[in-house]
């Protein structure tokens, strides 16, 4: 039996709903950030980044949005999750993952943790002052180009859309008004929140 180990929102709502688009059976561990479960000596050991997500298989644990979502993807191929049997567009679904992962995200957490990035309290509120410009800069490219539409590569809903959905549920929080500034992205977000599978993972994910 897979286990996910989430917290409520954050980047592991992507895995939870490839997990459940694919119909496996799997288990979901919450990780309470409020009381910093993710940094108690029970969590490391399942995960000694001290980050959520992990996915706790039988042949070991795999942590990495982007890692976790080809595996979902692979071992499930039924769901038609990624294009596995062409080598270019299942690389073009890792470099889109990969974007969100290393620059989408990154930027991001400039903001709620800006103090990872420095010491300094100047330093800190420069740092978050900034986040937003970098996050909607990042999201302007998705918007413009990487966006094919109605999915993120097209006809086919993959592992890259509900990626894309759990970092744009982000965005308010990132002083971004989508609806205006990103309408496509807007756009994308509601057909996503309006399948069967993110309506039953979000019962997990309110807040
Ligand atoms: N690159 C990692 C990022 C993991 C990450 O930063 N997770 C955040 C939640 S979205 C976290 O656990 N934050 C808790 C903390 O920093 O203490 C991934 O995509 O899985």
């Amino acid at each position: 039996m897979l286990t996910l180990f989430y917290a409520p929102q954050s980047c592991a709502l992507a895995s939870h709903i490839a997990l459940e688009e694919t119909g496996a059976q799997y288990q979901a561990e919450l990780v309470d950030f409020n009381s910093n479960q993710q940094r108690a000596a029970a969590y490391l050991a399942i995960n000694r980044k001290g980050r959520v997500l992990a996915l706790a298989t039988e042949d070991g644990v795999l942590t990495e949005t982007p890692a976790i979502l080809a595996y979902i993807a692979q071992r499930f191929p039924d769901a038609q999750l990624a294009p596995l049997h062409d080598p270019f567009a299942f690389a073009r679904i890792q470099e889109f993952n990969s974007y969100l992962c290393a620059t989408v995200h990154v930027n991001h957490a400039h903001g709620g943790r800006a103090a990872r990035w420095a010491d300094d309290p100047i330093a800190i509120a420069e740092l978050r002052r900034k986040m937003p410009e970098t996050v909607l800069a990042a999201f302007q490219l998705i918007e413009d180009d990487f966006l094919k539409g109605p999915w993120v590569t097209g006809d086919q809903f993959t592992i890259c859309d509900a990626y894309l959905f759990t970092m744009a549920l982000w965005l308010e929080r990132d002083n971004i008004e989508p609806e205006i500034q990103l309408p496509r992205v807007a756009e994308h977000r509601r057909r996503v929140n309006s399948r069967r599978s993110v309506k039953t993972v979000m019962a997990y994910h309110a807040r």
